[in-house]
């Protein structure tokens, strides 16, 4: 039976060394719980390092006290653990991510060197125990290449990769040197998971601005396959949570907080050691309302637990000299004979004792700087079963996205967080719970076992929808059964579209002149008498007819305005309206003058505006834009918007491909019907052809068409079998 296996940086396991033997615990993280569900049943596994050095005669030992747990160990040395670890996880990916790249980071290439062969060895360790069939699914930023690595080796099988961390916006992702390689990594995915919609948004702004991927909505096809991004809030064992305070041990642990501060309010914080975390501007809120409001010397505690993390890294080492400082200093300043404003705990607490904090807690205060999600927060809402309790949230928290009814602070702003404080411990108790039974609900339907199971039906779905797309590939099957039907067919006619079709983009319209490979092409392919070649495209007349105006081929010019049968002259539509192009013609002028780069092309029946070679993004926007302002006038006008690649054109309504290939059809009677194209226009043609039709499109994207290859390399493919094969007798 196939299994999933689920890949991240540390297993969820700690190990404890005694009279040289190792003791393993299993550590209930977020994560561990919800994939507990997963990982312990039906041969799963969960593969990662195990947290420490382990000496090379004791890996065996460790390698098998693991496996009772599904665990499969991948060993990292010092070194691996110092510049992999330390060094370009921590301090190279986690400070960019996080928006703090200036100040921490410093891009030495033996880190990232480190960072390639710690990703290999996740790499053979899946591939031991990877069976035909399984899933993968990697986490978070210590594996970015990890999904591609497994790819090149097993092309087939069905990844899902999920970033715990948010994904910063392209200006700070390209600071990174290695920043195409990594998204490269990434993309060896099937389903790219990221906590918010703003993630998703900057992962794909930066990937179309780096690789030359097409991206569509959501979803990038990168050579073979498609792949979705998509937003999955991570949630929280919501159940364990709100169950914890009612148990005994955490009802006594409540009833002692509650007697030490009995009359105080607690505001309460729990973090890691971290920058992103926001503890020294909390500090400073705090110093603020004490400083600002004295009426609260002796009525609230900030009550901050902080757990150890990195500290071997210089800069939490820094970080934790400073907050030892200020905490020193705020409670020499304000303590009292009876009261000391701050309890700092440096130290991880037993889960019962969080709990019994978050249950009793009146203020949770959740500032970080950046956060992917802070899974603390949804801790205490789910903690809060009589729906009292106020949490006031970071807007730069994912978190923040879906607890909406929290005190949403901007953690920039000191004062603003010490007013959110001090309406917090004022907010009457029915605003409380309205409040908080709203976020409750929420934390306990999108529960961390939700977002497993949502991720991997999502992943399953894309699977599906990777095949049902393999199955409309015209690969070397599909192609045998169309030229089958070619060979026993003798009135032909085949409709190729030009731009995208038989040539790629070039920058330059002017320089997709055709070669001599595809000259060689069609004249083989209309050689044969039993043959109507047709090329239908939107160019002007007279470029179509330079290119192949003395050739024994069909040209319809313009979108099907201009026609020129082999041996004749053009002859155009006649009787159209064109009045309408001087007034676009001057909101086009405007796009122009506005988007350096882009340009009018103006044909008989049409006017487009071209931005291939405007900025990045810019020009997508631009095109919106125009596409919005001409919405309403084209109606009016009895024109049709079409927007292209990189192109957006008005025309006569009257005017379509498929109006156009169908006068053709229906001269004859065709007994072999074939279109090629690839952008909206030659949907009409794919629209128009009976039934009968082999209509194939050229690219990935959504189509009518019943087949679709990838590119003109594979267009061109088809047609060298076809114009090869034996001709009927
Ligand atoms: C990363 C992202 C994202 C804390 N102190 C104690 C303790 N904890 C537990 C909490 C919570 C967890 O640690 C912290 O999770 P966060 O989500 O707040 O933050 P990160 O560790 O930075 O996690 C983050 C997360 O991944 C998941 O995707 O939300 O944005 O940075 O569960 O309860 N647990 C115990 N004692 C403590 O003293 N037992």
């Amino acid at each position: 039976m196939p299994k999933t296996i689920i890949v991240s940086n540390r297993l969820p396991v700690k190990i404890k060394e005694t009279d040289s033997e190792y003791q393993l615990v299993p550590s209930e993280g977020g994560l561990a719980t919800g994939l507990g569900t997963v990982y312990k049943q039906n041969g799963n596994v969960w593969i990662g390092w195990p947290g420490q050095v382990i000496e090379p005669d004791k890996t065996e030992q460790v390698t098998s006290q693991l496996k009772e747990l599904s665990l499969l160990p991948v060993y990292l040395t010092q070194e691996d653990i110092s510049e992999f670890y330390e060094g370009f996880s921590n301090d190279v990916l986690w400070p960019v991510f996080h928006y703090y790249a200036s100040t921490y980071t410093t891009y030495n290439p033996s880190h990232w060197e480190y960072y390639k062969s710690v990703n290999q060895k996740f790499k053979d360790v899946i591939l031991e125990n990877l069976e035909d069939g399984d899933t993968v699914w990697i986490h978070d930023y210590q594996l970015l290449l990890l999904p591609a690595l497994i790819r090149q080796v097993r092309a087939d099988v069905s990844i899902g990769f999920f970033l715990h961390i948010p994904f910063p916006s392209h200006e700070m992702f390209r600071l990174i040197p290695w920043r195409n390689e990594l998204l490269e990594g990434m993309l060896g995915a099937d389903l790219i998971g990221f906590h918010t919609f703003d993630d998703v948004r900057h992962f794909l702004s930066s990937v179309s601005r780096l690789l030359p991927v097409p991206i569509s909505s959501n979803i990038i096809t990168s050579g073979e396959r498609t792949i979705v991004v998509e937003s999955f809030p991570m949630g929280i064992d919501e159940k364990k949570y709100s169950g914890l305070p009612q148990t005994s041990e955490v009802k006594e642990q409540a009833l002692q907080i509650q007697d030490i501060f009995i009359d105080n309010k607690i505001i309460l914080s729990v973090d890691r050691l971290d920058y992103s975390k926001g503890i020294l501007q909390r500090l400073q809120a705090f110093e603020l309302l004490l400083n600002d409001h004295p009426e609260y010397i002796g009525k609230v505690t900030l009550y901050m637990v902080v757990v150890p993390s990195r500290d071997t890294v210089a800069s939490y080492a820094y970080l934790r000299d400073q907050i030892d400082k200020k905490v020193g200093n705020v409670n020499a300043r304000y303590r009292t004979i009876d009261w000391t404003p701050i309890t700092y705990y440096y130290r991880s607490l037993p889960i019962e004792m969080l709990s019994a904090l978050y249950s009793t807690a009146d203020v949770c205060l959740v500032n970080p700087m950046r956060d992917g999600m802070n899974l603390v927060s949804k801790e205490y809402v789910a903690s809060r079963t009589n729906n009292d309790g106020v949490l006031v949230l970071s807007e730069m928290a994912g978190a923040s996205k879906e607890l909406i009814d929290a005190l949403i602070v901007n953690p920039n702003n000191v004062t603003q967080v010490k007013d959110a404080i001090i309406e917090a411990l004022n907010m009457p108790l029915a605003e409380q719970q309205r409040r908080m039974s709203q976020m409750r609900q929420l934390v306990a339907k999108f529960n961390v076992k939700h977002w497993v199971h949502i991720f991997m039906e999502r992943l399953q779905e894309v699977k599906l929808m990777q095949r049902s797309m393999q199955t409309r590939h015209v690969h070397s099957v599909t192609a045998k059964s169309i030229i089958n039907r070619y060979r026993g067919t003798s009135k032909r006619i085949i409709f190729l579209d030009y731009d995208g079709t038989l040539v790629g983009f070039k920058a330059n319209v002017n320089q997709a002149s055709p070669d001599a490979e595809l000259y060689h092409l069609l004249t083989q392919l209309s050689s044969d008498p039993h043959n109507q070649v047709v090329i239908i495209s939107g160019r002007k007349h007279d470029n179509l007819g330079d290119w192949f105006g003395d050739k024994n081929i069909y040209l319809v010019a313009e979108h099907g305005a201009w026609f020129k049968e082999q041996g004749s002259d053009w002859h155009k539509i006649n009787g159209l309206s064109t009045a309408w192009k001087k007034d676009l013609y001057s909101i086009f002028e405007k796009y122009v003058d506005r988007t350096p780069g882009s340009f009018i092309e103006e044909k008989t029946y049409s006017l487009a505006w071209h931005y291939r070679k405007a900025e990045a993004g810019l020009g997508e926007l631009r095109a919106n834009e125009l596409m919005n302002t001409l919405k309403f006038l084209a109606t009016d006008k009895g024109l049709q918007l079409l927007p292209g690649d990189k192109v957006v054109e008005v025309k006569n309504m009257e005017i379509n491909k498929g109006k156009a290939a169908l006068s053709l059809v229906e001269q004859t009677d065709y007994d072999f019907i074939m279109a090629l194209g690839d952008d909206f226009t030659d949907e009409d043609l794919f629209k128009a052809l009976p039934d009968s039709a082999i209509t194939i499109k050229v690219g990935t994207g959504a189509s009518l068409a019943k087949f679709f290859v990838r590119n003109p390399t594979e267009v061109r493919g088809i047609l060298a079998s076809l114009g090869e094969s034996v001709p009927v007798s």
